[in-house]
């Protein structure tokens, strides 16, 4: 692909700014923190500058190795980086990219930088946090190879044969001084992100391949859509039933800012749009996602008033949101110098992309609207359903308001609460069952942990509307309890209400309690979503095993393997033991849940975290959408992993 446009780079385009001293000392300060995010964040930067090259149209083949010793190969078929000397360094221009700080060398206006998020630290954070770290660079003909250890060069650049190609390899190992909790890479990270980067980039074929892998079927995964965000979007609501044969696609080009975006209303009482500028998912929203909105509900609304489907006397006021309940969509927009705002920086500031999408997006459906007449009474009578449910859900919600102010003190009865009141202090335990309910109340520390016994099966709020989950008693304990409220409205949530800080899932080890821990994490995933992406939930994690030995010695597992090295240490002290497997928490006493589960200072809480939004999405949706078939395939694909990460 190296002749679709002149090769007119110059090494003095690079900008030098400081050494990498500076991120082997603060590598949170780089690449966020330095456990499995940061750990996979690694991967993101080298595939950043692949996905570069592919939007600079120089790329199209992406490949990425999980070796069993813990290396990472990446390889793509770009321009390479280049060799030549930087005049003022005197060093290859390579060397400049891969050891100094901020060396980007893509500075002129046509290609879309990334730096939302943690994105385009560059590469060289990579070489720096590498124990080993090698580049192979076809280019001009000729290969090259370059290699580091913790950043610094062990082999200078140097020419080791001829090739017919471009492209670039890294191949590197993170270093575990550094990531000192672990540096075992997650494939189904890897690939969530690498999927999401083919559908953003249809003209991208990705291979993964994990070579720790010993099932032959589980070893590689080949990603290519040629349907883009159409894909996508298809891809989401595999669970769900259209409302429509195929997603509304809109494509189209105002002030140098490409914007491409596909949508299909579903059977779903949620709404799920997914932005992304120049590939970085923007969490927070911003300008595109409000250019988006506005064209919708504008679109939307001057349709329904010219073809009379909402009467102007009729008594319902339709609100923005309720034109987006039960869409799925994918909105990707290309911004030449993105301004990313907010807590995590993935929050579009740029003003005139609000206008670029708004404009792109209004014509285009409005055209759709019109050829479309039948799907366009559909969607609307939806919409008018949609105000109906939010406008009961408000009377749930001062019913719950209500009710709690009426029950003195305002808490839910078997709420026992903790005596000190600050959030920030506080934990609140919901536990399966009034009997491990009962032991989690005579357990605990009650200066700052609450226990709020759950009974029996929590609605399934993915098929149910929001004034109906609103209705549910538990549902409604849940919400009087954290103080917060609950919905995605503007003003339905309130964080800085929030009673604890700490929201611990408790559940029995089976079958029962895993679909109940399911159930609320959808329920705080959908309608309580600030706690999650705060990292305010976790899951706690009950022993399975109890091994009981002579004088009174108990010994907990939570694995297999650690049960067997527990009993093969006694039988070496000729020890006699008794193994009984926890069923339910109720087994355990009071102090032994304690012990085990509650205490802070013994006690493992596993956070439940989002690492890509799209793919928690898909998860819940399959988990507990309607369709029953994916949902078998899904949960057989996933049995392996017996925790949930979301
Ligand atoms: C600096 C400048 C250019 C490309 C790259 C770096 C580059 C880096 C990586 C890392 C992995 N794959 C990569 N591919 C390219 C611009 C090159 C030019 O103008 O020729």
């Amino acid at each position: 692909m190296a002749d679709k446009k002149i090769n007119d780079y110059k090494a003095s385009n690079i900008q030098v700014l400081e050494g990498l001293e500076a991120v082997r000392k603060r590598p949170s300060m780089y690449i966020g923190d330095t456990a499995q995010r940061g750990l996979h964040h690694l991967i993101n930067e080298v595939v950043d500058n692949s996905i570069d090259e592919a939007l600079a149209g120089y790329c199209d083949y992406l490949k990425l190795t999980i070796h069993e010793d813990g290396y990472i190969t990446i390889l793509d078929n770009g321009r390479g980086i280049p060799v030549d000397e930087h005049p003022k360094l005197k060093l290859p221009a390579v060397e400049v990219v891969l050891t100094k700080l901020h060396a980007g060398g893509k500075f002129d206006k046509d290609s879309y930088k990334v730096s939302g998020g943690l994105h385009g630290v560059g590469v060289s954070c990579v070489n720096a946090l590498s124990a080993h770290f090698y580049a192979e660079i076809h280019r001009d003909g000729e290969i090259y190879v370059m290699e580091f250890e913790k950043g610094a060069t062990v082999t200078p650049l140097k020419m080791i044969g001829e090739t017919e190609k471009t492209g670039t390899i890294i191949k590197f190992k993170p270093d575990p001084e550094i990531f000192t909790q672990s540096t075992e890479f997650k494939f189904d990270i890897i690939a969530d992100r690498m999927r999401e980067l083919a559908f953003l980039n249809p003209e991208i074929s990705v291979d993964i391949i994990d070579e720790r892998e010993e099932d032959e079927s589980l070893r590689s995964k080949s990603f290519h859509f040629s349907g883009g965000v159409k894909d996508f979007v298809k891809f989401l609501d595999e669970s769900r039933e259209s409302m429509m044969k195929e997603p509304i696609y809109i494509k189209g080009e105002v002030e140098q800012v490409p914007v491409e975006l596909a949508m299909q209303y579903n059977n779903s009482y949620t709404e799920n749009i997914f932005s992304y500028v120049n590939n970085i998912n923007t969490r927070e929203g911003g300008t595109h996602i409000s250019g988006f909105r506005r064209a919708l509900t504008r679109c939307l609304k001057s349709y329904a008033e010219k073809n009379n489907i909402i009467k102007s006397n009729s008594k319902i006021t339709i609100s923005g949101e309720d034109f987006r309940e039960g869409l799925t969509g994918v909105l990707s927009v290309k911004v030449p110098e993105p301004q990313f705002e907010g807590q995590t920086k993935t929050k579009l500031g740029n003003s005139e992309v609000q206008s670029a999408v708004e404009i792109v997006v209004y014509e285009k459906l409005n055209e759709f609207l019109e050829q479309n007449p039948k799907i366009a009474k559909k969607v609307l009578e939806k919409v008018v359903l949609a105000a109906e449910a939010r406008e009961a859900a408000r009377k749930a919600r001062q019913l719950i308001q209500r009710k709690s102010v009426m029950g003195g003190g305002g808490l839910p009865g078997k709420l026992a609460d903790c005596s000190i009141n600050d959030p920030e202090h506080c934990e609140i335990y919901l536990v399966e069952g009034d009997s491990a309910g009962g032991s989690a109340k005579m357990g605990r520390n009650r200066s700052f942990q609450a226990i709020l016994p759950l009974r029996g099966k929590i609605l399934n709020v993915e098929k149910a509307k929001i004034n109906k989950i609103l209705e549910n008693n538990e549902i409604q304990a849940i919400v009087t309890a954290l103080g917060a409220g609950v919905g995605h409205g503007e003003d339905d949530f309130e964080m800085d209400k929030l009673r604890y800080h700490k929201i611990i899932v408790m559940t029995d080890a089976d079958v029962d309690g895993s679909h109940i821990r399911t159930l609320l994490l959808t329920f705080f995933f959908r309608y309580m979503h600030p706690l999650i992406e705060k990292g305010y939930v976790y899951i706690a994690t009950p022993p399975l095993y109890r091994i009981t030995a002579s004088r009174g010695q108990i010994d907990y597992a939570w694995d297999d393997e650690t049960r067997e090295k527990i009993i093969k240490e006694l039988r070496k002290n000729n020890k006699k033991f008794d193994v009984s497997r926890y069923k339910g928490l109720g087994e355990m006493n009071p102090s032994q849940l304690w012990e085990t589960t509650m205490d802070p200072e013994t006690r493992t809480l596993q956070q439940v975290t989002i690492e890509n939004a799209a793919a928690a999405d898909k998860m819940f949706s399959t988990l507990m959408g309607g369709d029953v078939e994916p949902r078998r395939e899904f949960i057989e694909r996933n049995a392996k992993y017996a925790t949930l990460d979301i």
